[in-house]
């Protein structure tokens, strides 16, 4: 949590949180510009490229054509692949993704965990890098019922394959339901040398003290990331979570309003300026595609300017109809 004595001054002596932009791009421009650490593309139609610094997120975005998100440094940036971890290094940032197929591992569970662990070893040998923000993308999401939905399973096989590696705190994340291709895990992260700030939600219990009813295991992840250099705000998947309890089941609107004010209360607890601009790019995963247009509409109205990708996802909890992410510069 941010001390209320602590000034929130941008740290000029920490690296600047990589520029991450939306634009009409090809994988291409990895090769053609300068300090570029991370491309993603979102869905089917999207061009592939082998560059590691590269991934094609299987989610659809209702803006077609979709653009790219990139994130950009001000260093040179070197990139490889060890085992199955894509990753990219520059400017003392680290972009790291992987793929996997579940069942190359039986099941969703002990994929996550394979997954984590793969993470957690690559890290080490990074030596002292800080996770800063994780995104998981994850099939059928809401399928199975109580504890053997895939979600909450997801939870089981990710904290087992984390073990005490967030053991100081956990990182920003995004768990969220695709509709591309069955068994397909996604997972990418923004690390960084220098530790970043946890940001709680005061009207929203912590998740990972989230009360059983919600799983076995309580999902691992802060709800937002104050940077480094306390020039940005990384946000985590944020929805109508009121206490530890959805709200406004079955209403699309009220929904979307309960999640602007969670939004607004991160950005108050942060100590950053009311409200995002042009520089804060957010994404709003909807469940439903009919719901597409009226959340456009809502968001065009109340956060007027603000660069938003419409995704197709699903929300890891089945009576939430939407959930926005993204970050505040
Ligand atoms: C919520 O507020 C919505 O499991 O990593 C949001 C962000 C959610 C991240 C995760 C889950 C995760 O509980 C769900």
């Amino acid at each position: 949590m941010v001390q209320a004595s602590e000034t929130l001054q941008v740290q000029h002596d920490l690296p600047r949180t990589p520029r991450i932009t939306y634009r009409m791009a090809e994988p291409s421009s990895l090769r053609t510009e300068s300090g570029m650490l991370a491309a993603l593309g979102f869905g089917a139609g999207t061009a592939d490229c082998d560059d590691p610094r590269w991934l094609r997120v299987a989610l659809e975005c209702f803006d077609a054509p979709a653009p790219l998100e990139v994130w950009q440094v001000d260093a040179d940036v070197v990139y490889g692949r060890d085992e199955e971890v894509r990753w990219s290094a520059g400017g003392g940032w680290l972009f790291a993704a992987l793929e996997l197929d579940e069942r190359d591992f039986g099941g969703i569970e002990q994929t996550a965990r394979h997954a984590y662990t793969q993470l957690r070893r690559f890290m080490s040998k990074r030596g002292g890098c800080c996770v800063l923000r994780i995104w998981n993308y994850i099939a059928d999401i809401n399928h199975g019922a109580g504890d053997a939905e895939r979600y909450k399973k997801f939870c089981d096989g990710r904290a087992a394959g984390v073990g005490d590696f967030f053991a100081n705190g956990f990182p920003a994340a995004t768990a969220i339901g695709h509709h591309g291709p069955a068994h397909l895990l996604q997972i990418y992260l923004l690390a960084g040398i220098d530790a970043g700030c946890a940001v709680e939600n005061p009207r929203q219990v912590s998740a990972w003290r989230y009360p059983r009813q919600y799983g076995r295991t309580s999902p691992g992840f802060a709800r937002a990331m104050l940077m480094p250099a306390r020039d940005a705000l990384a946000i985590s998947g944020t929805a109508a979570v009121v206490g530890h309890a959805s709200a406004h089941e079955g209403d699309l609107e009220a929904q979307l309003h309960e999640t602007l004010a969670n939004l607004e209360a991160l950005l108050a607890n942060a100590d950053m300026p009311a409200g995002f601009d042009t520089h804060s790019p957010l994404k709003a995963y909807v469940r439903r595609t009919i719901d597409a247009s009226r959340v456009r509409e809502i968001l065009q109205q109340r956060l007027p300017g603000v660069p938003v990708l419409l995704m197709h996802g699903d929300v890891c909890r089945s009576e939430l109809l939407v959930e926005i992410d993204g970050w505040r510069f």
